[in-house]
């Protein structure tokens, strides 16, 4: 496929509510939308990079440099056969992964439409639908979480994952369970503790967690491997997972004993693939995480959560979750069973509605 064209936009959409993790609160998405355009056709995709490097070191604006500076010249106006070719020809850039996995997402986008297959299925797919899991942010109060938690039930999620803290942690879950003493339930730290806290953190066996997700430093694994030696509940791996051989060390070492796979923190859908691979063949269930994304990276993670190894609920909420109005139509509704339906139609599966993505857009590139 020969690339004619490359756009970047640099959006700004507001949340239904403010989210906040250990690392702080956000009150808006900011994301790079890539579009590129082959000889007839066109593709899209997200990059997942936040304002400011505090789950990871890239940013908005080191994604847009290395984007325009060094992704894009590599591509543009050259022929790129497939997705192993394009792969190749990123080789030379050395992390970066939310950069790279947006331009690849686009062309990946674009090379699904040509063969008119879904993603999901050019993926290698087996599942019509997905499961939906919904993350809360650190509340004001106790009460508002439990209100939150009563609220996102109703609308049929089954699985609850609830951000926490020093502070806000054993109290709060004490309070949780005993309101919902058997709902699907896990928890996610984006690495507030130290092993220091190993006391602390067994506590948490008490709660019949699914999981507790990066309880440690970003760049941790042996300490994982320590605590997760420690204690009964499952570590799940996310920030400590950014690769293949991070997540090869972290299963040899036992630091967890399930892997978040984030398409943006892993550099793409090929990379996201290998992956899943890989723990499948060690017995290691994944699911999908999430970066609170647009309709267009929510597609993108429909597609890979359709994967067989996608064992567990997946960070995908329906639209009306994060936004008041997507930017694709049809907008991802949760089902009555709390799963959300893979899309069928040519890749993404869904349609960028672009004068929406105009009304959003704060800043447009465009490469030719
Ligand atoms: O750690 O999983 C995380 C959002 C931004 C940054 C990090 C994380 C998250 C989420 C959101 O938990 C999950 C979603 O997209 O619904
Ligand atoms: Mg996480």
């Amino acid at each position: 496929m020969f690339i004619e064209k490359i756009e970047l936009r640099k959006i700004q959409m507001e949340y239904v509510s403010p989210f906040e993790t250990s690392l702080g609160r956000e009150y808006h998405k900011t994301a790079i939308i890539v579009k590129i355009e082959t000889q007839d056709l066109e593709g899209f995709g997200e990059c997942v990079a936040e304002q400011n490097p505090r789950y990871s070191y890239e940013t908005v604006e080191t994604a847009w440099h290395v984007l325009s500076q060094f992704i894009i010249p590599i591509i543009l106006k050259r022929n790129v056969e497939n997705p192993e070719n394009l792969l190749s020809m990123l080789k030379p850039i050395r992390g970066h992964n939310m950069a790279c996995a947006a331009i690849e997402e686009a062309f990946i986008d674009a090379y699904a439409k040509v063969r008119k297959v879904s993603l999901s299925k050019l993926l290698g797919g087996v599942k019509n639908r997905i499961e939906s899991g919904v993350s809360i942010g650190i509340q004001e109060s106790v009460d508002k979480l439990l209100k939150s938690i009563g609220n996102y039930l109703e609308q049929n999620y089954h699985r609850i994952k609830v951000k926490i803290k020093p502070q806000w942690d054993i109290e709060v879950l004490e309070k949780v369970r005993e309101a919902y003493p058997d709902i699907s339930l896990m928890v996610d730290a984006n690495g507030a503790y130290t092993i220091n806290d190993l006391n602390h953190l067994q506590k948490l066996d008490k709660y019949n967690l699914l999981m507790i997700e990066q309880p440690l430093d970003y760049d941790d694994l042996v300490y994982h491997a320590e605590l997760q030696s420690k204690m009964k509940t499952p570590i799940c791996l996310d920030e400590s997972v950014p690769n293949l051989s991070s997540t090869q060390a972290a299963i040899k070492l036992g630091s967890c004993k399930i892997i978040n796979i984030k398409v943006g923190r892993v550099g793409g859908l090929q990379k996201a693939k290998q992956i899943h691979d890989y723990c499948q063949e060690k017995g290691v269930p994944v699911w999908c995480g999430g970066m609170l994304e647009t309709g267009i990276g929510r597609a993108i993670n429909v597609a890979i959560a359709s994967l067989p190894n996608y064992k567990l609920p997946n960070d995908i909420s329906a639209s009306d979750r994060y936004y008041k109005e997507d930017i694709v139509e049809p907008p991802f509704q949760i089902n009555c069973d709390g799963t959300i339906n893979v899309p069928q139609m040519p890749g993404i599966g869904v349609d960028v509605i672009e004068e929406r993505l105009e009304k959003v857009t704060k800043k447009k590139r465009t490469f030719t």
